[in-house]
């Protein structure tokens, strides 16, 4: 992409109202552009790191083994009647008439939706297990959206739901989710800690928030620090394998960590040593829930079993805040000089300024390389405007590619080009030739 012929309005100045330095950046470096309170549009950049995002997900759902589809955005209330949530979700559930005067809402949450289409195709039990998700936009009339994408009214939702025949399948169903979400994050370059968590108007007796630490974030957490020292790391489960995914659930919960709603101060006092006790703030990226048969069984979502008797099924939710992602990943990556984006959800790979554009010999030398590198498939930015240099790389910075490659003509007498490792600040000079491997790398 080219600079000059793309959409990239950046901000000079912190805007006033943006409170947290992930909303400050995200304003700044042009990726979003606020509608109404909470809803924002998604401009190019922005919009490229979201699809990022959604790309590992989907892709870490469906290694796990569950299925993507897509439910609507609107919904009928008849479903939340049945429910008995119609009533219960209260303020924070966006509600409509047609012109028909049929009452309709804006989904906060799909329980009702994929239980109703459940029990219309699925009456056996070998069809299970069963888990279905979608990434589809939400709505909560939030009291107080605030902090950009962070807490907004309109935000983009990974949610999953899983249907088995017994409570052991369903709280597999749990284990493997957690599995399947800490490598999601660390893909992202996140560390999120799963945090024991009150359910709310999602309900259920098990449920797990997943929490990138941050001062800035709205939760209260507890825990031992011994939590931070655990990585996913590359190791490969079998997610079919109950006793692999309840593995990996032990070791990632069996120390002390909860939100502010369950902290038990006794129990924390009892279970972790002084030293090791912490009380920080964090970041809700996620959250799982297990609530067996809540909705299947006032909504008649059953199988016929093995022995021919009818059983409600037993289900669990699970979310993703895709769009909460682009804030909580910019909190804990990035500098003075803005974004330091990690590589998988970078919206470009690498950036090209051009320090003296017009120059024939740097001109020509970027056309190159921009041709090169583009045609090896590396998503590059191209700034080939004709600005100062110093205004380019401040650019740069703020939007935070992974890698500066900066081309001049006294280095080009050289026979050189410089690379400049965003996160690092690290640079090293290499001929024009040598960097589309060394980006491969
Ligand atoms: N049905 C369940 C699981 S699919 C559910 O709705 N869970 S949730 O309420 O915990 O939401 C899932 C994730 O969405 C949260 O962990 C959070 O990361 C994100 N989220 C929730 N509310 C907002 C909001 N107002 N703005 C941005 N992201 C949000």
């Amino acid at each position: 992409m080219r600079l000059s012929r793309y959409f990239l309005p950046v901000l000079k100045e912190t805007p006033a109202d943006a409170q947290i330095v992930s909303h400050q950046l995200m304003l700044r470096a042009g990726m979003i552009k606020q509608a109404a309170a909470g809803i924002y549009s998604w401009l190019p950049l922005g919009y490229r790191v979201l699809r990022n995002i959604e790309r590992i997900v989907h892709e870490e759902q469906q290694r796990a083994g569950h299925i993507p589809m897509l439910m609507p955005t609107l919904q009928s209330a008849d479903l939340w009647r049945e429910s008995g949530r119609f009533d219960a979700y209260g303020p924070e559930m966006l509600r409509l008439r047609d012109r028909h005067e049929r009452d309709m809402l804006y989904g906060p949450t799909n329980e009702e939706l994929v239980t109703d289409i459940f029990r219309s195709h699925v009456s056996s039990y070998k069809t299970l297990p069963l888990t279905l998700y979608h990434i589809q936009w939400k709505f909560r009339d939030e009291i107080r959206p605030r902090f950009g994408v962070m807490r907004g009214r309109e935000f983009l939702m990974k949610d999953g739901y899983n249907f088995d025949l017994t409570e052991e399948d369903a709280r597999h169903a749990y284990n493997r989710h957690l599995v399947s979400y800490l490598r999601t994050y660390e893909r992202m370059g996140l560390q999120t800690i799963p945090m024991r968590a009150d359910s709310g108007p999602i309900g259920g007796d098990d449920t797990h928030e997943f929490v990138v630490l941050a001062e800035t974030g709205e939760s209260e957490v507890f825990y031992d620090s011994e939590v931070t020292d655990r990585r996913f790391g590359d190791r490969v489960i079998d997610y079919d394998s109950h006793d692999d995914c309840r593995a990996v659930f032990e070791e990632f919960t069996s120390h002390y960590a909860r939100t502010g709603e369950t902290h038990d101060e006794a129990l924390f006092h009892e279970r972790v040593p002084e030293a090791r006790r912490r009380h920080a703030r964090g970041i809700e990226v996620g959250q799982i829930f297990y609530f067996g048969t809540k909705y299947s069984e006032p909504m008649g979502a059953t199988v016929q079993g093995p022995d021919g008797k009818p059983v409600p099924v037993h289900m669990g939710s699970h979310g993703i805040g895709i769009s909460r992602l682009l804030g909580a990943i910019i909190e804990a990556s990035h500098d003075e000089r803005g974004i330091v984006w990690p590589a998988a959800v970078a919206p470009f790979q690498v950036g090209i300024v051009n320090a003296k554009q017009g120059d024939p010999a740097s001109d020509a030398a970027c056309e190159k390389l921009y041709a090169t590198l583009a045609r090896a498939g590396i998503e590059v930015l191209y700034d080939d405007r004709t600005e100062r240099a110093g205004a380019k790389f401040a650019t740069m910075d703020l939007i935070g590619l992974p890698w500066r490659v900066t081309v001049g003509p006294r280095g080009l007498a050289d026979g050189v080009v410089e690379l400049t490792n965003r996160r690092s600040g690290e640079r090293e000079e290499l001929a024009p030739s040598q960097l589309q491997g060394r980006l491969s790398e």
